[in-house]
C-alpha cells in the first residue's frame, strides 16, 4: 500500500510535461491507484485560469513588472493549493500538478532575476512550505524545447522572451534541482519514447521506495 502523494512535473516550454503527466497517471492507474487529480499551474481553477490569461496575453503597452507576475502566479497558486489540490490529498486523491512553485523560482528569479530569499519569503508565508513529494524536472535546451513548442502552436509573451532569460530560467531549474534529493531530472532533449520510459523507470523505483 502507498500513501497518496503530491507529484508535480517541471520544466521549459516544450519540455513534455504534457506527455509526462499522463505517463506518471497511467503508472499510478496499474498500481490500481483510481483517485488521480491532473491540475496545471497557473490555472486549474475560475480565478486562477483567468490569471492564467492575463499572463499569457499581457499587454504590449503595459507589460507586466516581474514582482506583479511574480505574485499573480503565486496568486494563482496559493487559489489552486488552498481550493482543489489540500482538499484532494485530505481525501486521498494523488496529485500531478503540471508545475508548481519551482517554477516561479527558475522563471521569476532565474529568468526576471526576482532574488530568492524574497521568492522563498513568499512560498513560507503563504504556502506554509507546503511542498511536493516529488518533482520530476524534465531538463530540455531551451533551443530545443522553443522549436517544439512553436510546431505546436504560436507562441504567448512569455515564450517570446529572450533565449537567455531561458537559459537563466534552465540554469536556475538545474541549481535547485541538485540542492534537492525530492527533484528527480531527467534528459528531455532525447526522443519521446526514450523520454518517457525514463520517467517510467524513475517513477517506478521511487513507488518501489513509498511502499507500506
Ligand atoms: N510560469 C508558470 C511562470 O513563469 N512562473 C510560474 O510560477 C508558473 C507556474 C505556463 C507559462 O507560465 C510560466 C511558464 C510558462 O511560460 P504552460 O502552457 O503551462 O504555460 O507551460 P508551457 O511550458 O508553455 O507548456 P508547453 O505545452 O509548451 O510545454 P510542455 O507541456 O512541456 O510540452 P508538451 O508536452 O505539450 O510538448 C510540446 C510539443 O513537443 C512535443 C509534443 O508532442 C508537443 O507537440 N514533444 C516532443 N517532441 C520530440 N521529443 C520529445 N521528447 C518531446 N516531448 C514533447
Amino acid at each position: 500500500m502507498i500513501k497518496n502523494k503530491f507529484i508535480a512535473i517541471e520544466g521549459l516550454e516544450g519540455a513534455g510535461k504534457t506527455n509526462a503527466c499522463i505517463c506518471v497517471k497511467n503508472i499510478l492507474k496499474k498500481y490500481n491507484i483510481k483517485n488521480i487529480l491532473l491540475v496545471r499551474q497557473p490555472g486549474s481553477t475560475p480565478i486562477a485560469e483567468d490569471i492564467r490569461k492575463l499572463i499569457k496575453k499581457q499587454f504590449n503597452t503595459d507589460n507586466l513588472i516581474k514582482e506583479t507576475e511574480l505574485l499573480l502566479m503565486y496568486a494563482a497558486r496559493i487559489q489552486l493549493v488552498e481550493k482543489k489540490i489540500k482538499p484532494a490529498l485530505k481525501n486521498g486523491a494523488w496529485v500531478i500538478s503540471d508545475r508548481h512553485d519551482l517554477s516561479s523560482l527558475a522563471y521569476q528569479g532565474g529568468g526576471l532575476g526576482i532574488k530568492k530569499t524574497k521568492i522563498t519569503k513568499l512560498k513560507s508565508l503563504f504556502l506554509n512550505n507546503f511542498i511536493p513529494d516529488l518533482t520530476i524536472y524534465l531538463d530540455v535546451s531551451p533551443k530545443i524545447g522553443l522549436a517544439r513548442a512553436s510546431k505546436r502552436n504560436t507562441l504567448d509573451l512569455i515564450e517570446k522572451r529572450s533565449l537567455k532569460f531561458f537559459n537563466q530560467t534552465r540554469k536556475c531549474y538545474l541549481k535547485n534541482a541538485k540542492l534537492d534529493n525530492k527533484i528527480i531530472t531527467i534528459n528531455a532533449n532525447l526522443n519521446i519514447k526514450k523520454v518517457t520510459q525514463n520517467i517510467k523507470k524513475k517513477i517506478l523505483d521511487w513507488l518501489n521506495k513509498q511502499v507500506i
